[in-house]
């Protein structure tokens, strides 16, 4: 989702293949293996027969080939840092506690929504009163986050909260975002990614 909207935000065209299965390395195709031997995840960016992965990075490569077009890193060195500190803190964390929140139950679950609602006022805090994470301009840290966005849905639905109630501040910005026709073409319907979730879970059977 990273890629598809920053290739949008760019108006870049590409042609665009989507993984059937990519929870088992024997469902993935011989493409994606191929292309990203040592991850063996999507996405892959492949341009002039050349294979780009990682999310972070197909970003920075996108933005350096295609510069003529809206800068989706800042020009500013601090602001970069901070950008890619606080997409290295979403990585790092609200990924792993994110999945606990449908990969898991009872204790886990409760522990692991108490720590995804406070990621989210963290992100929240340093959001403040800008429009956007960056300031004045949808950018880099917005196109890195908005994607968990779309599953916001399923976690209230199997949690039991509400962002809204706990992060209004955060859903303005959601709502905002998703005015742009990069995310709202990109993101899937909350309502199918609940589905989709349902459906894994009876697959690996947590109930
Ligand atoms: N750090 C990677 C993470 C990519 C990632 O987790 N991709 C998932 C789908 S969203 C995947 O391909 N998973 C397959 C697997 O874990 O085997 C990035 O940002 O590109």
């Amino acid at each position: 989702m990273r890629v598809k909207i920053a290739l949008l935000e760019k108006g870049i065209e590409v042609q665009y293949k989507e993984e059937k299965d990519v929870f088992e390395d024997k469902n993935k195709s011989e493409l994606l293996l191929n292309s990203n031997p040592i991850h063996k995840k999507v996405p892959v960016l492949i341009h002039n027969g050349k294979t780009i992965c990682e999310s972070l990075i197909i970003l920075e490569y996108i933005d350096e080939v295609w510069k003529q077009e809206q800068q989706l890193f800042s020009a500013d060195p601090y602001c970069r840092a901070n950008a890619r500190f606080w997409i290295d803190f979403f990585d790092k964390k609200i990924t792993s506690c994110a999945k606990k929140l449908w990969a898991s139950k009872g204790e886990e679950q409760g522990a692991a929504k108490e720590e995804f609602l406070e990621f989210l006022k963290v992100l929240e805090n340093e959001l403040g009163e800008k429009p956007y994470f960056g300031g004045d301009h949808f950018a880099l840290l917005d196109i890195a986050l908005i994607p968990i966005t779309c599953r916001f849905y399923t976690y209230e639905k199997l949690c039991k909260f509400s962002v809204e109630e706990e992060c209004p501040k955060l859903m303005e910005w959601v709502r905002r975002c998703n005015m742009r026709d990069s995310v709202s073409k990109t993101l899937p319907d909350p309502l199918k990614v609940f589905d989709f979730v349902l459906e894994v879970k009876k697959r690996y059977q947590i109930e």
